[in-house]
Formats: C-alpha cells, structure tokens, sequence
C-alpha cells in the first residue's frame, strides 16, 4: 500500500498525485499526523516538507525524488523517455519549475490575506513571476514533441494557482500563449485532467478559508 501525507491545495501534493494517477496506482492518503508544521510530523519527516510519501518501508519527501521513485518502482507507463538526452531535457524541466518558477508563485503567498495587500510589492512579485512564466513558455516549447513525462507533471497545479492569485492579486501576472496551449494539452492528459477537478476546488476552498473570494 502507498501512502501519501499531503494536503489538498499544495501544488507540490498535486503534483506526485497526477505521478500516482498516470501510473494507475491506489494510494492512501492521510493529512500530515499531529498537523501541518507539528512536531509529530517532523519526526517522520525532519524537514516538515509536504508531500511525503511510505512503501514498502521507504519514507520519502520532496515531491521530485517521490517522482523519481515512482518511476523506478513502477516503469510502466513511463514519465521518463528513453535516451540519455531527452530524459535530461524531461528532468531540467521538472528542475526549472521547482527551483524557478513555483518559488516565483510563492513569493506572493503572505500577500493574499486582505489585510496583507501591498500593491508595490506585489506589482514586482508580480513581474518577476511573469519573466518566469515566459522562461517556462520557452522551455516547454523547445521541448514540445516529447510525449508527457516527469517534467510536466506540477505545472498544470501551478498555473492554477497563479491564475487564482491573478484573479485576488490583479492582473499583472502574464500567461504567455505558448505556454496556454501547453497546458491545453496537459489538461487533456486523463491523469491531469482528474487530479485539476479535484485540485481547482481545494485552491478555491483554501483561499475562502482566509477571507478571499477566489
Ligand atoms: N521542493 C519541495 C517543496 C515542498 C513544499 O514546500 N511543500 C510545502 C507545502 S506546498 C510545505 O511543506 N511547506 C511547509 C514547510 O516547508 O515547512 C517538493 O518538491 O516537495
């Protein structure tokens, strides 16, 4: 039995989720034990970090080595392809979104709280994230023959939530085109299709939880 501790609105959880549907595997997931950032889960998992993921008396965090795990442990379907080249290509742009774009997104979390608006900060938040969502546009483009694999896996969560800030925040966070029809074609993929249907509410239900109308 896999066992995921997630929470429902976390990109990073949607993301090893999606990985859990494409392989078609059943897994039991439970909140964080003792809360989000206790002590209790920091005993399990040192770094407090969500999504952590149990099998087989492995305890796993980082939703990229879960990632990597799930492909070692079940190859079929693939989420790498084969060849050294394009499985580097697949991972760089796991990577680019992990250490460049979703951080970008993140910056703009303590400002969601109405009462935590500063429109400067956010104006800049805002277009830093743009020049990364245009980095991400390039990137997938450069790329957009492979069939979909690891690297693919967080961006439609991400993108979610940056159109969800968009909408709180103001306009200034840019979805170029290319990358509008990337994520079309994400959202065709039966695995991202099912995890967005149940990851759109959690985000919606997250931001009324702290006063935002979503
Ligand atoms: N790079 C990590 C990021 C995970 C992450 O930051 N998760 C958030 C929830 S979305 C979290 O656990 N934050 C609480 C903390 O780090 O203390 C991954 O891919 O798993």
């Amino acid at each position: 039995m896999i066992r995921l501790y997630a929470i429902p609105h976390s990109g990073y959880c949607a993301k090893v989720r999606i990985a859990l549907r494409f392989k078609q595997l059943d897994w039991e997931e439970l909140p964080p034990p003792g809360g989000y950032r206790s002590e209790r889960y920091r005993r399990l998992v040192p770094a407090g970090n969500l999504p952590a993921l149990e099998h087989d008396g492995l305890l796993i965090a980082d939703s990229e080595a879960i990632c990597e795990y799930l492909e070692d442990a079940f190859p079929e379907p693939p989420l790498l392809p084969s060849g050294p080249a394009d499985r580097a290509r697949m991972r760089a742009r796991a990577r680019f979104h992990d250490t460049r774009l979703e951080p970008a997104l993140r910056a703009l979390y303590p400002f969601v709280r109405p009462a935590a608006r500063d429109p400067a900060a956010i104006a800049t938040l805002a277009h830093v994230l743009s020049e990364r969502l245009d980095q991400a546009s390039r990137i997938l483009s450069e790329n957009a023959g492979m069939p979909f694999g690891l690297g693919d896996l967080a961006f439609a969560p991400t993108l979610a939530w940056i159109r969800a800030l968009s909408a709180v925040l103001g306009p200034g966070m840019v979805v170029p085109p290319a990358l509008r029809a990337h994520e079309a074609r994400l959202l065709s993929e039966p695995a991202v299709k099912a995890e967005m249907a149940h990851f759109r509410p959690a985000v919606a239900g997250w931001l009324a939880s702290v006063g935002v109308e979503g």
